[in-house]
């Protein structure tokens, strides 16, 4: 559903052995894992997006950016901690190494919506599109989800 069935081909033709080392796109290497974005309340403009990202080759790949027409801009992101702080600041790209999972989750990389043409809201569905490092380009529809972090943005619980 999230991935054209020929990433599926692929993946098993790899592991039988049966495809040689030919390049093939960033796009056909890579299995998206849930991808969900993250609801927004009325008079918000941002939200944040997450997902696994699975290069399935052996060769190593890139996340280079992402767009949808629902946001002005799709931001890479990551979290760091400073001064005992956690503060996001926007990654160039994000390394996918061959035969790995890179994870996409609250408190770590993500993706950043910015100027939200509509709010998002849960059970809803939005286009995405991932761009990797050789121009390929995967284009998926990402639910929209009421996520419940535990520990963040909630100031008002357990007082
Ligand atoms: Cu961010």
């Amino acid at each position: 559903m999230l991935n054209p069935p020929c990433t599926t081909f692929l993946a098993v033709a790899l592991l039988l052995g049966a495809c040689s080392a030919a390049a093939e796109t960033a796009a056909a290497a890579v299995v998206v894992g849930d991808p969900h974005v993250r609801e927004v309340l009325p008079g918000q403009s941002n939200s944040a997006s997450f997902m696994t990202l699975e290069n399935v080759s052996d060769q190593d790949h890139a996340l280079r950016g992402a767009e949808s027409p629902s946001a002005q801009a799709v931001e890479l992101h990551t979290h760091t901690m400073q001064d005992g702080m956690m503060r996001m600041r926007p990654v160039g790209q994000v390394p996918l190494p061959a035969r790995e999972t890179v994870r996409f989750e609250p408190g770590g990389l993500h993706l950043m919506w910015i100027g939200l043409a509509q709010p998002l809201r849960a059970g809803q569905e939005v286009p995405l599109t991932l761009v990797f490092e050789d121009g390929s380009r995967l284009e998926l529809r990402v639910p929209v989800r009421d996520l419940e972090v535990p520990g963040m943005h909630h100031q008002h619980h357990g007082m």
